[in-house]
């Protein structure tokens, strides 16, 4: 049976990635992570200068299969992190994730992961919400003008990683300034941003991003408005824990996937392999040759 799939013309063995932050912050966790039936692997979000991150607690369990992160983008620093990745060869496609404050950071962050043979695609994060500033894919102008400058200046193919919207005419809105650029993908969706108070396990409340089963439907939606409304690649990411969720993804119109929060539930190893095997007893019982069959079918 065949799950192989395409990312901006990338073949991937199978539409399987790890969300970008969860268990991938350093190159030798992401060899680690290479063991377990990944298509694709992708990075933390990198920025320029190292960062530490926020003080614990930096993520909580909410609800069952859900979190709240104010991880804060720890990360070496993108020089750090390529010097590190040189020490490692992998076998599957490694996924970039470029972050900043300034459209001169996410260029320089851009360049410097480019320079990486590992590295065969970026992923432009500019929907953290756990940044001083607001949520940069809300803010058109600046969206526009970080990827004119990465058009410019910047070869490699790159999917634009989105908020998921409650609007979905503003997302559309957003896609139609994506479809004037040269990017090859959409990745959505990014967390929630929320505010929650645990009481009485902390004194202060979080304002962090939600992730997990419960923002399954809000992302689900994203993909299926966004594939009626463009044709770039579409990476579908938020609440992935079962071959179900997997396909619904697919159905409406995903052509790869991420798992985050579940990666930190159960056994790394089984996760992604019974996914696989779950799409595979759902594409014998419905005669499909390959992803494609089912894909983007509503
Ligand atoms: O590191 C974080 O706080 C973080 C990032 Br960069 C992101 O894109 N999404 C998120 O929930 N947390």
């Amino acid at each position: 049976m065949d799950l192989s799939t395409k990312i901006a013309g990338i073949k991937l063995r199978n539409p399987f990635m790890n969300a970008s932050g969860v268990l991938s912050s350093t190159p030798e966790t992401l060899k680690r992570l290479e063991k377990n039936g990944f298509g694709a692997l992708v990075t933390k979000s990198l920025t320029k200068k190292p960062k530490s991150g926020n003080t614990n607690p930096v993520c909580v369990d909410y609800t069952p299969d859900c979190f709240i992160n104010k991880m804060g983008l720890p990360n070496p620093g993108v020089c750090n992190f390529v010097e590190e990745l040189k020490e490692y060869e992998f076998n599957i496609p490694i996924i970039g994730s470029v972050t900043g404050s300034s459209v001169e950071e996410f260029l320089y962050v851009a360049k410097e992961l480019e320079s990486s043979p590992a590295v065969k695609l970026l992923e432009i994060n500019i929907s953290c919400p756990n940044t001083d500033g607001d949520i940069i894919c809300f803010e058109k102008d600046y969206l526009y003008g970080i990827l004119k400058a990465l058009d410019k200046e910047i070869d490699t193919s790159y999917s634009v990683k989105l908020s998921p919207f409650t609007n979905f005419k503003d997302l559309i809105k957003t896609i139609e300034i994506i479809n004037q650029s040269e990017a090859s993908a959409l990745t959505l969706t990014n967390t929630i941003p929320v505010r929650v108070e645990l009481i009485p396990e902390f004194e202060i409340p979080i304002d962090g991003g939600q992730s997990g089963k419960s923002i399954l439907g809000l992302s689900l939606r994203n993909v299926y408005e966004a594939s009626r409304c463009t044709d770039l690649d579409i990476i579908g990411v938020g609440g992935i824990s079962g071959p179900n969720d997997a396909i619904s993804y697919i159905h409406n119109g995903a052509k790869a996937l991420q798992v985050g929060t579940h990666l930190k539930h159960g056994m790394l190893e089984l996760i992604i392999p019974n996914m696989k095997r779950g799409i595979i007893e759902y594409m014998q019982n419905k005669g499909y040759k390959s992803l494609e069959d089912f894909r983007n079918i509503y």
